[in-house]
């Protein structure tokens, strides 16, 4: 019997990111992915590679989660982009319609390209709409510091910190990723469940940020949670997949290059 995990998320039109990252990384951990998407993202190599955004109508999201949901019997659900405070209402209204196993919450927030007042509202309504339906959150530095409302995350205790603050909005398990962002020769996550403190740390590998890692690490978490996998163990395989796409990325024409998840060997 195959093991299904589902993911709405946004499209990255490059294939690096997004819920073409999520569905490569379902794939690769041999799980089969169910995608809904909420809106399309187009790098503008004219505009120095910002982001072109247009949102799926809520009509269109919700029904495809009436096909998805209708179709299989799904347990674990992975949120990726949203980007509007209608798409965050639809699929918040969504996604606490049914009951799940895990609902785990790839927190993106400001993408550029949107408004910046738009991108506060949208922010609010995350945190408000989403964030309490979430069973694990995995925030980067940026995301963590604003859901945790802290003026810097410079060392793993201020990751620390940021998870037991982010613990106390309604995740049962907050994953904060210091990544390249954090001060020091390793790429370190904390883990938080409410009681414990588990850290995981490998050697960076370089110093610049790779698209798609973000996607890739909550996708893996969610493919090993559809597997039965535990919590502090999927993030475990996540992190070794991510350090592993990571390390064989692919350069573009773009200023960044994208992980590359088949290189993962398990
Ligand atoms: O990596 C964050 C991200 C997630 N989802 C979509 C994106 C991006 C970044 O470009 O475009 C659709």
């Amino acid at each position: 019997m195959v093991n299904l995990a589902y993911v709405i998320a946004g499209s990255e039109a490059t294939g690096g990111a997004g819920i073409q990252a999520d569905l490569k990384t379902f794939q690769q951990l041999g799980v089969y992915g169910v995608g809904t998407l909420t809106c399309i993202v187009s790098f503008d190599p004219k505009a120095d590679w910002g982001h072109r955004f247009v949102p799926v109508a809520p009509e269109v999201i919700a029904d495809q989660f009436e096909a998805a949901t209708s179709t299989y019997d799904l347990d674990v659900v992975k949120i990726g982009m949203l980007g509007t405070p209608d798409t965050i209402d639809v699929v918040a209204r969504s996604v606490d319609s049914r009951p799940w196993h895990h609902v785990v919450l790839d927190p993106v927030l400001i993408c550029k390209g949107q408004e910046p007042g738009a991108a506060l509202d949208t922010d609010t309504a995350l945190r408000e709409k989403v964030l309490p339906l979430a069973t694990v959150v995995t925030p980067n530095v940026f995301e963590a510091r604003t859901l945790a409302g802290m003026d810097a995350i410079e060392s793993v205790d201020d990751l620390v910190e940021a998870a037991e603050r982010i613990h106390a909005l309604g995740p049962e398990f907050v994953v904060v990723k210091g990544g390249v962002e954090v001060p020091g020769p390793d790429a370190v996550d904390v883990l938080f469940d409410g009681q414990e403190i588990t850290v995981y740390s490998t050697e960076k590998i370089g110093q610049e940020r790779v698209s798609g890692a973000g996607c890739t690490f909550a996708a893996a978490i969610t493919a090993e949670l559809a597997k039965g996998t535990d919590v502090p163990r999927a993030v475990a395989v996540a992190k070794q997949l991510v350090t592993e796409a990571i390390g064989a990325r692919v350069a573009s024409n773009a200023p960044f290059d994208a992980v590359w998840q088949g290189a993962y060997t398990g």
